[in-house]
């Protein structure tokens, strides 16, 4: 929880034009306000804004030397575009005091892995972090506090100003996810890095990639290739599928990473297996492949718990996939087993945790896992629909965290009302405002909010096809439960929050993203 008091004082006064050489030379069309510090989303812990404005100009340097380096080329490239500005980065300097906006790692305890400062005055943007993570989600900041046209692809009219003021922020939690099934229906690198760009704006930090599931297997195993080439080659409706072959995968890690974004893959297993068991009739108990499958049911499919060749194939599964995937997790799916026996699926569980364990990661599961004995360190997901789960709370007492993806209340593939042409109803309709009526600190019964590691909201694709659709069903939730995530529980009032998330509407119309214009939402024009 946050030692830092939520101040945010927004001053009501009229924008003025004063202060740079730069501002002088805009020689603006007419003068628009600018964007003000109560409209960021997610919120930040405090915020005060200043009488004054700094004005972007052709010539504006940004310092940013060592470790600070990358975001500050981050941050050019996504200025430079609608500005038409060079915007070059200054990597020699020391000091940095002349250059106008700075991007500084200096060591500030109070501001964690993530946190950051952001002071803007008439002749300076400073951005302060312990560490580049923290510039990263200052600088997502920064670009929400100048006009929607700044993420515009072509160069647009400015001036290009910011309301001076300081702003000092840090997440409420630390892990604060996105899950994307490319199991039921497959999507390319390109569809993936573009939603990464999108939740990157509202400092989502975790991708989750759902991998595998009956309908498709969708990454390159080099010594089960079947799994891919067979097992991916169709999903639901019968469509071509597909597969990242360990290169793209590896580039998609990599872009996250460039994004602060850690990639968490899933095997789902010891159900949800239908296409690894139709890709090698060895891992089936009575040795026949069954077909691969394009529907959508749950439930049918088993991993053959009492054969050895399973657990040598998940030897090299995960370990094929651990050598890829620098980040901390392995995701073990472990849902809806309804074709595995209770003490096999426990049998199960506690093998494929300590594979898991012996390549390095931490396992993650959804949370049927805690039926089972849990590793210490392995994590659950809970994407039930009610508060309230015995063996969550057994598991909980003993050590167990959690993150937390209530159906009804997270997943990104629910409708929002009936009328909403894609997605599933099973867990409930969530309309904006239920997507936000819950505090993830209080939400499980039983269990301390330090147990809780984080929120994340799953997008799984039994009715999502493109980027369009995927952006349609995660915006606006995925901001709202970004700030869930982020923002401190005082900051938390549906009716101030809905004229911030109203603010978002113009940008994601100047970014191309397709969002549901919810009518809870009073969208700025
Ligand atoms: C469930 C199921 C998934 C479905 C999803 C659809 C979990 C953890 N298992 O969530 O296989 O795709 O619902 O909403």
């Amino acid at each position: 929880m946050s030692t830092i008091p939520r101040r945010l004082v927004v001053a009501a006064t009229a924008l003025t034009m004063l202060g740079t050489a730069a501002a002088a030379q805009a020689a603006p069309a007419k003068p628009r306000a600018a964007v003000p510090y109560a409209s960021v989303v997610p919120a930040p812990a405090s915020a005060t804004q200043a009488n004054s404005t700094f004005t972007l100009a052709g010539g504006t340097r940004i310092a940013a030397s060592g470790q600070a380096t990358p975001v500050g080329n981050y941050l050019a490239s996504v200025l430079r575009p609608a500005t038409g500005f060079a915007l070059p980065v200054d990597q020699s300097r020391v000091a940095h005091a002349v250059d106008p906006i700075q991007l500084l790692i200096a060591p500030n305890s109070s501001l964690g892995d993530e946190g950051y400062q952001l002071t803007v005055n008439s002749g300076s943007v400073v951005l302060t972090a312990n560490k580049p993570a923290g510039l990263f989600e200052g600088v997502q900041t920064l670009r929400q506090l100048l006009p929607a046209s700044i993420d515009a692809a072509t160069k647009q009219a400015g001036p290009w100003t910011i309301q001076g003021g300081a702003i000092s922020d840090h997440p409420r939690f630390a892990y604060r996810g996105a899950m994307l099934d490319v199991a039921r229906h497959f999507f390319g690198v390109d569809t993936v890095k573009a939603y990464i760009d999108e939740m990157a704006r509202y400092k989502i930090n975790t991708l989750h990639l759902h991998l595998t599931d009956d309908q498709g297997w969708r990454l390159m195993i080099n010594s089960w290739p079947k799994l891919a080439t067979y097992g991916g080659s169709t999903e639901v409706g019968g469509g071509a599928g597909g597969y990242y072959t360990q290169a793209q995968y590896k580039d998609i890690v990599a872009y996250a990473a460039s994004r602060y974004i850690t990639i968490i893959p899933e095997v789902d297993m010891p159900g949800h297996t239908n296409a690894a068991l139709a890709s090698y009739a060895e891992l089936n108990c009575n040795g026949v492949a069954p077909p691969l499958y394009t529907g959508t049911d749950v439930g049918f499919s088993s991993l053959c718990v009492a054969k050895d060749i399973t657990y040598k194939f998940l030897d090299d599964v995960i370990g094929e996939i651990a050598a890829l995937t620098p980040g901390p997790y392995i995701h073990i799916g472990g849902d809806e087993s309804q074709s595995t026996t209770d003490a096999d699926y426990k049998t199960f569980v506690g093998k494929v945790q300590q594979i898991v364990a012996n390549h390095g990661k931490t396992a993650i599961g959804w949370h049927d896992i805690s039926k089972a004995a849990l590793l210490p360190s392995t994590i659950g997901q809970y994407w039930d629909t009610t508060p309230t789960n015995a063996n969550v709370q057994a598991a909980a007492k003993k050590g167990t965290h959690f993150i937390l993806s209530p159906a009804n209340l997270a997943y990104l593939d629910m409708k929002y009302t009936e009328q909403t042409p894609l997605g599933q109803d099973w867990a409930g309709l969530i309309e904006a405002k239920t997507a936000y009526s819950w505090d993830p600190g209080k939400y499980l019964t039983g269990v301390n909010a330090s147990q809780i590691n984080g929120v994340e909201g799953p997008l799984w694709t039994e009715t999502i096809v493109t980027l369009a659709n995927i952006q349609y069903m995660a915006f606006p939730r995925l901001a709202e439960l970004a700030e869930l995530g982020w923002s401190q529980a005082a900051t938390h009032n549906w009716n101030t929050f809905k004229t911030r998330l109203g603010a978002q509407g113009p940008r994601w119309k100047v970014q191309g993203v397709d969002f549901y214009a919810s009518p809870q939402v009073p969208w700025a024009k």
